[in-house]
C-alpha cells in the first residue's frame, strides 16, 4: 500500500512572522518525511480551487485575498497516519481554542491568521497534493 501523504502549507502570516523553521522542525521532529517543498505566491485561481469547499461561506473572499497576499510555503509530508497526526500537530481552526503544544495553540490568536493549513482527509489530501504539485515535484527518498 502506498504510504500516506498530506498537504501542508505555511500561510503568508507564518512566512511573514518567520515561523517556517519552527513549523518544519515540529513536523520533522514528529518523524514525518518531507517529500516536496516550494515557496510561491498562489494565484487566485489556485486559492479558489484550494478553498472551493468554502465558496459559499461569508469569509471566502477574505480567505482567498489573504492566502494570495504573499508567500506561502507548500509541502507534502509522508508517513503512517500523517493526515490526522498533522491535524493534531496543527491544532483547532480557532487558535484561541487550540490546545497548548499545537502550532496554532502556541503561535496564533486569530482565526484569519492561523499560520498553517493541513489536509483534513485522504480525499482532500490527494486533491490538494495534485492541485499544488506536479507528480515530478514529489521526491521519493529513503531515510
Ligand atoms: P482548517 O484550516 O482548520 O481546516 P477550515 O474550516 O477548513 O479550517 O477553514 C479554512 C480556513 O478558513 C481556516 O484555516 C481559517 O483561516 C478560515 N476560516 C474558517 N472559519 C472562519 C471564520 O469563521 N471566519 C474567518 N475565517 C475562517
Ligand atoms: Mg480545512
Amino acid at each position: 500500500m502506498a504510504p500516506e501523504r498530506t498537504f501542508i502549507a505555511i500561510k503568508p502570516d507564518g512566512v511573514q512572522r518567520g515561523l517556517i523553521g519552527e513549523i518544519l522542525g515540529r513536523c520533522e521532529r514528529k518523524g514525518f518525511k518531507l517529500i516536496a517543498l516550494k515557496q510561491l505566491t498562489p494565484s487566485s485561481e489556485l486559492a479558489e480551487k484550494h478553498y472551493g469547499v468554502h465558496r459559499e461561506r461569508p469569509f471566502f473572499s477574505s480567505l482567498v485575498d489573504f492566502i494570495t497576499s504573499g508567500s506561502v510555503v507548500a509541502m507534502v509530508w509522508e508517513g503512517d497516519g500523517v493526515i490526522l497526526s498533522a491535524r493534531n500537530l496543527i491544532g483547532a481552526t480557532k487558535p484561541l481554542e487550540a490546545n497548548a503544544g499545537t502550532i496554532r495553540g502556541d503561535l496564533a490568536v486569530n482565526i484569519g491568521r492561523n499560520v498553517i493549513h493541513g489536509s483534513d482527509s485522504s480525499e482532500t489530501a490527494a486533491f490538494e497534493i495534485s492541485l499544488w504539485f506536479q507528480s515530478s515535484e514529489l521526491n521519493d527518498w529513503s531515510p
